[in-house]
């Protein structure tokens, strides 16, 4: 699985916890050396601190009888992390059937919920999608704010970083910032970036970039978007647009439309991602930001909800903080100590 990260942490929580590797960790040989694991538990520390923490203080030493008060207590601690009441419940009622009635330990109780999210998040088509043939073209969408154009920033780096040769293109041309934001990202990454004047038609930029990458022979053209709410129907006409000009120029494009939300936004999210999935035709979600939310909770219902996989999360601002959506990964780093 693929893993990156910053060199530098950038946020002060980030650099109160190591980024270490652990024995009991789901992440083995190359990624738990690069400290997939850890990085991970450093991104959801916030999550962390209401999940984990709340539900060891459910316990003492001697253990905790699980009874209605018990469970009640801990669906309460579900719920704060905005994974809503589907998986909340489903969760208490595996505790319940397995130790209602019995003294158990927190370690017992944390293993059961830590399968029980592993199951809930299981997914296919986890893996960023591929042409048959390059460049696979990969458009990228969401609500204004969410981490499109940063997110565009880690996943190239990465790319580039793999060897991989890639043509960026500024399709936000409602901002001239927006096109100057994407460019510093294409100076760090030293890879192409096609851009049109202010106000352009974004499906031109979109068409060209397309042309650019099969003319240069990249492996993967990626198209930035303005950002835009799922109910504004004549934006989300122009993702429709910037999808057929595409595919008029490469059929088959774009390969993937990943959809960027942002996990601060909780349950939120949901309703973002209901919207666009049925208007823009995303095939996959990059869950933004999780770092600075306590809602990392919120990828269960998103699973839960949705067909789209997770792809990637982001866990900060840098180059380096994205890391593949991992379920088994996740869950032991939402809950292990
Ligand atoms: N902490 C944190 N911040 C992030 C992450 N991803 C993006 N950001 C920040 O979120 C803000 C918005 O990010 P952008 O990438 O500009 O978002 P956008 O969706 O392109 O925004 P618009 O183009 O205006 O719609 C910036 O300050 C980013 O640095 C992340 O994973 N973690
Ligand atoms: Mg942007």
């Amino acid at each position: 699985m693929a893993f990156w990260r910053s060199k530098k942490n950038d946020s002060s929580d980030e650099s109160t916890a190591p980024e270490t590797s652990s024995a009991s960790s789901p992440a083995t040989g190359e990624e738990a050396s690069g400290g997939l694991f850890g990085k991970m538990k450093t991104g959801l520390q916030k999550t962390r601190r209401v999940l984990g923490t709340d539900i060891r203080d459910l316990f003492k030493a001697e253990g905790r009888l699980v009874d209605e008060d018990f469970l009640g207590e801990l669906y309460a601690r579900l719920i704060r992390t905005d994974m809503g009441a589907g998986p909340a419940g489903r969760i208490r009622d595996r505790v319940a059937k397995d130790f209602r009635g019995r003294v158990v330990h927190l370690e017992e109780v944390v293993e059961t919920i830590t399968q029980d999210i592993r199951e809930q998040l299981k997914q296919d088509h986890g893996d960023l999608a591929k042409a048959d043939s390059p460049p696979t073209v990969i458009l990228v969408v969401g609500v204004n704010g969410s981490g499109k154009t940063t997110s565009i920033g880690k996943l190239s780096h990465h790319l580039v970083s793999q060897g991989h040769k890639i043509v960026l293109g500024a399709g936000d041309t409602f901002r001239a910032a927006a096109v100057e934001q994407l460019t510093i990202w294409s100076e760090r990454i030293g890879c192409e970036i096609v851009t049109g004047p202010s106000g352009v038609d974004p499906a031109s930029v979109a068409y060209q970039t397309t042309e650019k990458a099969v003319e240069i022979g990249a492996d993967y053209a990626i198209i930035d978007t303005a950002g835009r709410l799922q109910t504004q129907g004549k934006l989300m006409q122009e993702l429709e647009k910037i999808r057929r000009v595409i595919d008029k120029k490469l059929p088959g494009a774009p390969h993937e439309v990943l959809l960027v939300l942002d996990a601060t936004a909780g349950q939120n999210a949901i309703s973002q991602a209901k919207g666009f999935s049925n208007a823009a035709g995303c095939t996959g979600i990059i869950l933004s930001k999780l770092d600075g939310s306590a809602k990392g909770g919120v990828v269960l219902p998103i699973r839960e909800q949705f067909e789209l996989p997770v792809k990637f999360v982001g866990l900060g601002e840098g180059i380096e903080d994205m890391t593949k959506f991992d379920p088994d990964t996740f869950a032991a780093a939402l809950l292990e100590a």
